[in-house]
């Protein structure tokens, strides 16, 4: 490896290493063609915490959503293994309680250190949090005790060392669950949007209209149309 000494002054030293080919790789992940969501998605803008009543979803988020078309066939075409087949960790065929378990575009699978696996439901009626009632606990017991299993067969990785949560609001409306290793800050794993899989299942064991009740708090961007909605409504 290449060193060049930038700076030294008494224990501290700083470098300019350049590695070798076979040390330098980069992941790079190319989406074309990018719709304006997308590029707005990557770009960094200034967020804003939107508290979003059960009656708010209902007259703001839910009809912004249906009027949108943010395409989510790249789902389809794991559930349907037109796409990623060969990348199954995981599947439980069950048309109304299964599951697919894939690694996340994020990870490039070559530590386990910022392990990322997604479940995605096969049930396609259910568009995140919000939708989950009761009803769902099979299909989530199942992602939650499965998706455990699975992973520590197959990368070694016990439970106790999983992050495994839904994210309010999802980019994409098809129920997914996300599994990240616990020792690994991945992005969209702060408060304002994680919901821990194992809580969503005993709010619901509580109360089966949980989240047609509470209100839910998530971030958007200044620029998001949903946000402006929010603003035309005097929510922000
Ligand atoms: P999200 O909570 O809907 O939105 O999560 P976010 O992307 O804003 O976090 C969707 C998850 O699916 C993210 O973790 C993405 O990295 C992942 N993902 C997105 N796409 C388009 C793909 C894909 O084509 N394949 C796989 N395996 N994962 C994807």
């Amino acid at each position: 490896m290449n060193t060049e000494l930038q700076m030294h002054n008494d224990i501290y030293c700083t470098f300019y290493l350049s590695p070798p080919p076979e040390m330098s790789e980069i992941k790079a992940t190319v989406v074309y063609p990018a719709t304006e969501k997308h590029i707005q998605k990557y770009l960094r803008q200034e967020v804003h915490l939107i508290r979003e009543s059960w009656e708010d979803y209902k007259n703001i988020t839910l009809p912004f959503i249906q009027s949108q078309s943010f395409s989510i066939q790249w789902v389809y075409n794991i559930l349907q293994k037109k796409a990623e087949a060969d990348r199954i960790v995981h599947e439980n065929p069950d048309p109304s309680n299964g599951f697919v378990l894939v690694p996340d575009l994020k990870w490039n699978q070559n530590q386990l250190e910022d392990l990322y696996l997604i479940a995605l439901v096969h049930r396609r009626d259910i568009k995140s949090l919000r939708d989950l009632t009761a009803e769902h606990l099979p299909l989530l017991r199942n992602i939650l005790q499965e998706g455990k299993e699975a992973i520590v067969k197959r990368f070694g990785v016990p439970s106790s060392q999983l992050r495994i949560y839904l994210h309010y609001q999802p980019s994409y409306q098809h129920l997914h669950v996300h599994f990240t290793a616990l020792g690994y800050d991945a992005p969209g794993s702060s408060v304002e949007r994680a919901h821990l899989l194992a809580d969503v299942i005993d709010n619901l064991a509580m109360d089966s209209l949980y989240y047609q009740k509470r209100a839910l708090t998530f971030p958007l961007r200044a620029d998001e149309p949903l946000f402006k909605k929010f603003q035309e409504a005097g929510k922000v």
